[in-house]
Protein backbone atom coordinates (compact mmCIF):
# COMPACT_ATOMS: atom_id res chain seq x y z
CA UNK A 1 0.00 0.00 0.00
CA UNK A 2 1.56 3.04 -0.92
CA UNK A 3 2.36 5.59 1.88
CA UNK A 4 0.97 8.45 0.50
CA UNK A 5 -2.53 7.31 0.75
CA UNK A 6 -2.20 6.69 4.30
CA UNK A 7 -1.28 10.54 5.01
CA UNK A 8 -4.49 11.70 5.08
CA UNK A 9 -5.82 14.07 6.96
CA UNK A 10 -7.61 11.86 10.22
CA UNK A 11 -10.35 14.44 10.58
CA UNK A 12 -13.10 15.99 9.28
CA UNK A 13 -13.26 19.99 9.25
CA UNK A 14 -15.26 22.59 8.83
CA UNK A 15 -19.66 21.50 8.99
CA UNK A 16 -18.75 18.14 8.92
CA UNK A 17 -16.26 18.02 12.27
CA UNK A 18 -19.19 19.54 13.71
CA UNK A 19 -21.35 16.97 13.20
CA UNK A 20 -18.99 13.98 13.57
CA UNK A 21 -18.42 15.59 16.88
CA UNK A 22 -21.96 15.55 17.32
CA UNK A 23 -22.26 11.94 17.06
CA UNK A 24 -19.46 11.08 18.35
CA UNK A 25 -21.04 9.12 21.50
CA UNK A 26 -21.29 5.51 21.73
CA UNK A 27 -24.42 4.27 19.63
CA UNK A 28 -25.68 0.64 18.70
CA UNK A 29 -25.63 1.96 14.72
CA UNK A 30 -22.30 3.14 13.83
CA UNK A 31 -21.19 4.62 10.29
CA UNK A 32 -17.57 3.90 9.60
CA UNK A 33 -16.42 6.79 7.45
CA UNK A 34 -13.74 8.61 5.54
CA UNK A 35 -14.47 12.65 5.64
CA UNK A 36 -13.17 12.55 2.42
CA UNK A 37 -14.97 9.91 0.58
CA UNK A 38 -17.66 10.69 -1.75
CA UNK A 39 -19.79 7.11 -0.71
CA UNK A 40 -19.46 7.53 2.75
CA UNK A 41 -20.98 10.92 2.14
CA UNK A 42 -23.81 9.04 0.55
CA UNK A 43 -24.78 7.24 3.46
CA UNK A 44 -24.38 10.27 5.49
CA UNK A 45 -26.69 12.48 3.64
CA UNK A 46 -29.45 9.89 4.79
CA UNK A 47 -28.63 10.19 8.38
CA UNK A 48 -28.79 13.66 8.56
CA UNK A 49 -31.60 13.51 5.53
CA UNK A 50 -34.06 11.32 8.24
CA UNK A 51 -32.59 12.44 10.89
CA UNK A 52 -31.02 8.84 11.96
CA UNK A 53 -29.40 8.43 15.77
CA UNK A 54 -26.12 6.91 15.39
CA UNK A 55 -22.50 6.94 15.94
CA UNK A 56 -19.76 8.56 13.67
CA UNK A 57 -16.51 6.86 13.78
CA UNK A 58 -13.74 8.19 11.47
CA UNK A 59 -11.75 5.43 10.15
CA UNK A 60 -8.57 5.41 7.22
CA UNK A 61 -9.88 3.08 5.03
CA UNK A 62 -6.66 3.10 3.11
CA UNK A 63 -5.23 1.05 6.91
CA UNK A 64 -6.30 -1.98 6.93
CA UNK A 65 -7.11 -2.61 10.29
CA UNK A 66 -8.30 -5.82 11.51
CA UNK A 67 -11.93 -4.85 13.28
CA UNK A 68 -12.68 -3.08 10.07
CA UNK A 69 -11.88 -6.22 7.83
CA UNK A 70 -13.84 -8.46 10.46
CA UNK A 71 -16.75 -6.18 9.70
CA UNK A 72 -15.87 -5.43 5.92
CA UNK A 73 -14.31 -8.18 4.05
CA UNK A 74 -13.83 -5.56 1.78
CA UNK A 75 -11.89 -2.95 3.75
CA UNK A 76 -14.07 -0.15 1.93
CA UNK A 77 -15.70 2.71 3.52
CA UNK A 78 -18.53 3.42 3.90
CA UNK A 79 -19.24 0.24 6.44
CA UNK A 80 -22.26 0.01 8.93
CA UNK A 81 -22.42 -1.52 11.86
CA UNK A 82 -25.74 -2.66 13.28
CA UNK A 83 -25.65 -3.99 17.16
CA UNK A 84 -29.14 -5.20 17.48
CA UNK A 85 -30.14 -7.10 20.50
CA UNK A 86 -32.16 -9.56 18.55
CA UNK A 87 -29.23 -10.21 16.31
CA UNK A 88 -27.58 -12.99 17.76
CA UNK A 89 -27.41 -16.57 17.63
CA UNK A 90 -30.25 -18.68 18.77
CA UNK A 91 -28.22 -18.74 21.73
CA UNK A 92 -28.22 -15.49 22.66
CA UNK A 93 -25.38 -13.79 21.90
CA UNK A 94 -24.84 -10.25 20.30
CA UNK A 95 -23.24 -10.00 17.18
CA UNK A 96 -22.14 -6.58 15.38
CA UNK A 97 -23.89 -6.95 12.01
CA UNK A 98 -22.71 -4.96 9.22
CA UNK A 99 -23.43 -3.60 5.86
CA UNK A 100 -21.28 -1.97 3.15
CA UNK A 101 -21.86 -0.99 -0.45
CA UNK A 102 -23.46 3.06 -0.28
CA UNK A 103 -26.42 2.33 -2.42
CA UNK A 104 -27.24 -0.73 -0.64
CA UNK A 105 -26.90 1.22 2.95
CA UNK A 106 -28.39 4.00 1.77
CA UNK A 107 -31.56 1.96 0.78
CA UNK A 108 -31.39 0.17 4.22
CA UNK A 109 -31.20 3.45 6.36
CA UNK A 110 -34.49 4.53 4.35
CA UNK A 111 -36.28 1.43 4.53
CA UNK A 112 -35.03 0.62 8.40
CA UNK A 113 -36.18 4.10 9.72
CA UNK A 114 -39.46 4.03 7.22
CA UNK A 115 -41.61 5.68 9.79
CA UNK A 116 -42.87 9.18 7.74
CA UNK A 117 -43.69 10.85 11.00
CA UNK A 118 -40.16 10.27 12.55
CA UNK A 119 -38.26 10.51 9.60
CA UNK A 120 -39.61 12.44 7.11
CA UNK A 121 -40.60 11.30 3.46
CA UNK A 122 -39.46 7.89 2.01
CA UNK A 123 -35.99 8.53 0.09
CA UNK A 124 -37.55 5.47 -2.61
CA UNK A 125 -41.13 6.05 -3.11
CA UNK A 126 -42.44 3.50 -1.22
CA UNK A 127 -46.16 1.68 -1.96
CA UNK A 128 -47.60 -1.38 -4.06
CA UNK A 129 -49.51 1.25 -6.29
CA UNK A 130 -48.73 0.73 -10.09
CA UNK A 131 -47.38 4.16 -10.04
CA UNK A 132 -45.13 3.76 -7.07
CA UNK A 133 -44.07 0.70 -8.44
CA UNK A 134 -42.88 2.28 -11.45
CA UNK A 135 -41.06 5.03 -9.81
CA UNK A 136 -39.15 3.31 -7.37
CA UNK A 137 -38.02 1.39 -10.53
CA UNK A 138 -37.24 4.74 -12.29
CA UNK A 139 -35.23 5.66 -9.01
CA UNK A 140 -33.28 2.96 -9.44
CA UNK A 141 -32.69 3.07 -12.70
CA UNK A 142 -31.23 6.23 -12.36
CA UNK A 143 -29.19 5.34 -9.47
CA UNK A 144 -27.42 3.08 -11.83
CA UNK A 145 -26.87 5.31 -14.25
CA UNK A 146 -24.87 7.32 -11.47
CA UNK A 147 -23.24 4.43 -10.32
CA UNK A 148 -21.91 2.90 -13.69
CA UNK A 149 -22.15 6.11 -15.71
CA UNK A 150 -21.34 9.15 -14.03
CA UNK A 151 -19.11 8.34 -10.87
CA UNK A 152 -16.53 6.31 -12.97
CA UNK A 153 -16.71 8.91 -15.81
CA UNK A 154 -15.53 11.76 -13.08
CA UNK A 155 -12.73 9.46 -11.97
CA UNK A 156 -11.27 8.82 -15.66
CA UNK A 157 -11.46 12.74 -16.31
CA UNK A 158 -9.96 13.20 -12.48
CA UNK A 159 -6.87 11.04 -13.41
CA UNK A 160 -6.49 11.89 -16.48
CA UNK A 161 -3.07 12.51 -17.28
CA UNK A 162 -1.15 13.25 -21.00
CA UNK A 163 0.40 9.35 -21.06
CA UNK A 164 -3.28 8.19 -21.24
CA UNK A 165 -4.36 5.62 -23.97
CA UNK A 166 -7.64 8.38 -24.16
CA UNK A 167 -7.40 12.01 -24.59
CA UNK A 168 -8.89 14.50 -22.04
CA UNK A 169 -11.56 15.78 -24.42
CA UNK A 170 -12.70 11.87 -25.04
CA UNK A 171 -12.81 11.40 -21.03
CA UNK A 172 -14.51 14.96 -20.66
CA UNK A 173 -17.13 13.88 -23.42
CA UNK A 174 -17.97 10.86 -21.30
CA UNK A 175 -18.13 12.36 -18.42
CA UNK A 176 -20.68 15.55 -20.13
CA UNK A 177 -22.98 12.57 -21.35
CA UNK A 178 -23.16 10.88 -18.10
CA UNK A 179 -24.38 14.03 -16.77
CA UNK A 180 -26.51 15.23 -19.76
CA UNK A 181 -28.38 12.10 -20.14
CA UNK A 182 -29.56 12.65 -16.16
CA UNK A 183 -30.57 16.63 -17.18
CA UNK A 184 -32.72 14.78 -19.66
CA UNK A 185 -34.22 12.80 -18.10
CA UNK A 186 -35.03 15.28 -15.44
CA UNK A 187 -35.93 17.32 -18.26
CA UNK A 188 -38.24 14.89 -20.09
CA UNK A 189 -40.06 14.03 -17.17
CA UNK A 190 -40.74 17.62 -16.42
CA UNK A 191 -40.19 17.12 -12.36
CA UNK A 192 -38.57 20.37 -12.73
CA UNK A 193 -42.64 22.23 -12.79
CA UNK A 194 -42.57 20.78 -9.14
CA UNK A 195 -39.17 21.51 -7.92
CA UNK A 196 -35.71 21.20 -8.55
CA UNK A 197 -35.09 17.61 -7.70
CA UNK A 198 -34.77 14.29 -9.81
CA UNK A 199 -38.69 13.55 -8.67
CA UNK A 200 -39.32 17.48 -8.27
CA UNK A 201 -40.72 18.32 -5.39
CA UNK A 202 -39.29 15.78 -3.37
CA UNK A 203 -35.98 14.81 -2.47
CA UNK A 204 -34.84 10.93 -3.37
CA UNK A 205 -32.26 8.85 -3.33
CA UNK A 206 -31.57 9.52 -6.55
CA UNK A 207 -30.83 13.05 -5.52
CA UNK A 208 -28.40 11.49 -2.72
CA UNK A 209 -26.53 9.21 -5.00
CA UNK A 210 -25.36 12.13 -7.34
CA UNK A 211 -24.62 14.72 -4.56
CA UNK A 212 -21.44 14.02 -3.47
CA UNK A 213 -20.05 13.81 -6.82
CA UNK A 214 -21.87 17.45 -7.69
CA UNK A 215 -19.92 18.83 -4.88
CA UNK A 216 -16.98 17.74 -6.02
CA UNK A 217 -16.60 18.95 -9.83
CA UNK A 218 -15.01 21.98 -8.39
CA UNK A 219 -12.13 19.47 -7.93
CA UNK A 220 -12.34 19.03 -12.08
CA UNK A 221 -12.51 22.19 -12.30
CA UNK A 222 -9.06 22.92 -10.25
CA UNK A 223 -6.81 20.62 -11.30
CA UNK A 224 -7.86 19.75 -15.23
CA UNK A 225 -7.37 21.88 -17.97
CA UNK A 226 -10.59 23.13 -19.49
CA UNK A 227 -12.61 21.92 -16.41
CA UNK A 228 -15.61 19.29 -16.91
CA UNK A 229 -16.62 21.72 -19.68
CA UNK A 230 -20.38 22.39 -19.50
CA UNK A 231 -21.25 24.72 -21.75
CA UNK A 232 -22.10 28.55 -21.00
CA UNK A 233 -25.51 29.93 -20.93
CA UNK A 234 -26.25 31.14 -24.30
CA UNK A 235 -23.94 28.82 -25.57
CA UNK A 236 -25.44 25.40 -25.48
CA UNK A 237 -27.10 25.41 -28.85
CA UNK A 238 -30.02 22.91 -28.90
CA UNK A 239 -29.19 21.65 -25.31
CA UNK A 240 -29.95 24.99 -23.82
CA UNK A 241 -33.03 23.49 -21.66
CA UNK A 242 -31.07 20.15 -20.86
CA UNK A 243 -28.24 22.06 -19.23
CA UNK A 244 -30.76 24.75 -17.53
CA UNK A 245 -32.50 21.93 -16.36
CA UNK A 246 -28.83 20.63 -14.73
CA UNK A 247 -28.03 24.05 -13.58
CA UNK A 248 -31.23 24.09 -11.54
CA UNK A 249 -30.77 20.17 -9.89
CA UNK A 250 -27.19 21.33 -9.24
CA UNK A 251 -27.70 24.74 -7.54
CA UNK A 252 -30.28 23.02 -5.07
CA UNK A 253 -28.13 19.89 -4.39
CA UNK A 254 -24.86 22.21 -3.31
CA UNK A 255 -26.80 24.26 -0.88
CA UNK A 256 -29.17 21.29 0.44
CA UNK A 257 -28.97 21.42 4.36
CA UNK A 258 -27.51 17.58 4.85
CA UNK A 259 -24.93 17.89 2.16
CA UNK A 260 -23.27 20.96 3.27
CA UNK A 261 -23.68 19.86 7.18
CA UNK A 262 -21.57 16.77 5.96
CA UNK A 263 -19.29 19.24 3.93
CA UNK A 264 -15.37 19.66 5.42
CA UNK A 265 -13.48 22.38 4.14
CA UNK A 266 -13.01 23.22 0.85
CA UNK A 267 -9.10 23.44 0.76
CA UNK A 268 -8.64 19.97 2.69
CA UNK A 269 -10.47 18.21 -0.38
CA UNK A 270 -7.81 19.95 -2.83
CA UNK A 271 -5.28 18.66 -0.78
CA UNK A 272 -7.25 14.98 -0.64
CA UNK A 273 -7.43 14.74 -4.30
CA UNK A 274 -4.61 15.55 -5.77
CA UNK A 275 -3.27 12.36 -5.59
CA UNK A 276 -6.01 11.38 -7.52
CA UNK A 277 -5.20 14.75 -9.90
CA UNK A 278 -2.11 12.98 -10.80
CA UNK A 279 -2.91 9.68 -11.09
CA UNK A 280 -1.20 8.62 -7.90
CA UNK A 281 -3.36 7.17 -6.03
CA UNK A 282 -3.25 3.49 -5.00
CA UNK A 283 -7.07 3.64 -4.13
CA UNK A 284 -9.34 0.54 -5.21
CA UNK A 285 -11.08 3.15 -6.96
CA UNK A 286 -8.36 4.94 -8.37
CA UNK A 287 -6.40 1.77 -9.45
CA UNK A 288 -9.53 0.14 -10.89
CA UNK A 289 -10.07 3.36 -13.19
CA UNK A 290 -6.42 3.07 -14.32
CA UNK A 291 -6.47 -0.46 -15.42
CA UNK A 292 -10.36 0.30 -17.03
CA UNK A 293 -11.92 -1.91 -14.78
CA UNK A 294 -15.39 -1.20 -13.40
CA UNK A 295 -15.09 0.26 -10.12
CA UNK A 296 -15.04 -1.69 -6.61
N1 LIG B 1 -18.65 0.67 -4.05
C1 LIG B 1 -18.27 1.21 -2.79
C2 LIG B 1 -17.04 2.10 -2.94
C3 LIG B 1 -16.51 2.61 -1.61
C4 LIG B 1 -15.07 3.14 -1.73
O1 LIG B 1 -14.40 2.92 -2.73
N2 LIG B 1 -14.58 3.81 -0.67
C5 LIG B 1 -13.21 4.27 -0.65
C6 LIG B 1 -13.02 5.63 -0.05
S1 LIG B 1 -13.71 6.89 -1.06
C7 LIG B 1 -12.38 3.30 0.21
O2 LIG B 1 -12.82 2.82 1.21
N3 LIG B 1 -11.15 3.05 -0.24
C8 LIG B 1 -10.22 2.20 0.43
C9 LIG B 1 -9.24 1.60 -0.57
O3 LIG B 1 -9.34 1.92 -1.74
O4 LIG B 1 -8.39 0.81 -0.14
C10 LIG B 1 -19.46 1.93 -2.17
O5 LIG B 1 -20.33 2.38 -2.94
O6 LIG B 1 -19.56 2.03 -0.94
Amino acid sequence: MAQIDTSLLPTPTGAAARLAESHSRDHPLKLYGGWFCPFVQRAWIVLVEKNIPHQYIEINPYKKEKHFLDLNPRGLVPTLSIDSPSAGTAGGNRKQRALYESTVICEYLDEAYADEARYGSRLLPAGDGEEEVYQRARCRLWVNHVVTRVVPGFYRLLQHTPDKGYSIEEAREGFLKGLKDFAKEMLDSRSGQDGPWFLGERFSLVDVMLAPWAKRLFLIEYYKLGGVGIPKKGERGEDEEVWARWDRWFDAVVERESVKATWSEEDKYIEAYKRYAEDATQSEVGQATRQGRSLP
